[in-house]
C-alpha cells in the first residue's frame, strides 16, 4: 500500500447545501489526511480540461453548466489507497443506486446534482491536482503517529 494522493471536490450544490463540512469529515475520520483546501469558482476552459474525456457525452453541455454554477471547494487528500477508498466512499455516480452509506448515497437522489467529486485513478489524480492546484498550494506536513497507526 503507497500513500498516494487524490483530488476531491466538493461541486457547486454540495457547497450551496453546506456539505463542505460533512465531507471533509467522511475522509477525516477514515483516516486520511488534507493537504491542500480552496474555493474555485471553475472556468468553463478549467471544466472542459478536467472532463475532457466526457466532451462527447449528450450531458456535457448540462455538467459544465453546473459545474461553473458556483464555486466548488477543491482538495487533495493523502494517504493510503486513498483513490480507490474514496470512490468507494463516495459511492456510484447515480445517487439513486449509490448504496446507503456512501456520500452520494446517503445526500443526494440527483445524477445531475452528485454534490462531490473524486479522482477515478492515480494517473487522474496527478493530472487533476496539478490543474487545479500549484505545487505551493500542496502542504507536506506529518501527522503525529501515536494511537496504532500502521506504517
Ligand atoms: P463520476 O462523477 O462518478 O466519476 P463520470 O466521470 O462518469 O462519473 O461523470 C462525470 C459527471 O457527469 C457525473 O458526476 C455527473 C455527470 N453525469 C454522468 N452521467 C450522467 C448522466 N447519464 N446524466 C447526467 N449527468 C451525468
Amino acid at each position: 500500500p503507497r500513500a498516494e494522493p487524490t483530488f476531491l471536490a466538493v461541486k457547486p450544490d454540495g457547497v450551496q447545501r453546506g456539505l463542505v463540512g460533512e465531507i471533509i469529515s467522511r475522509f477525516r475520520k477514515l483516516g486520511y489526511q488534507l493537504v491542500a483546501g480552496k474555493f474555485v469558482w471553475p472556468s468553463k476552459d478549467l471544466l472542459h480540461d478536467h472532463y475532457a474525456e466526457l466532451s462527447s457525452k449528450p450531458f456535457f453541455p448540462g455538467l459544465i453548466e453546473y459545474m461553473s454554477s458556483g464555486p466548488v471547494f477543491a482538495m487533495v487528500w493523502e494517504g493510503t489507497d486513498v483513490v480507490s477508498v474514496g470512490r468507494k466512499t463516495i459511492g456510484a455516480t447515480n445517487p439513486r443506486k449509490s448504496p446507503i452509506g456512501t456520500i452520494r448515497g446517503d445526500l443526494a437522489i440527483d445524477v445531475g446534482r452528485n454534490i462531490c467529486y473524486g479522482s477515478e485513478s492515480v494517473g487522474t489524480a496527478e493530472r487533476e491536482i496539478a490543474l487545479w492546484f500549484t505545487t505551493d498550494e500542496v502542504a507536506s506536513y506529518d501527522l503525529a503517529r501515536r494511537i496504532g497507526f500502521i506504517k
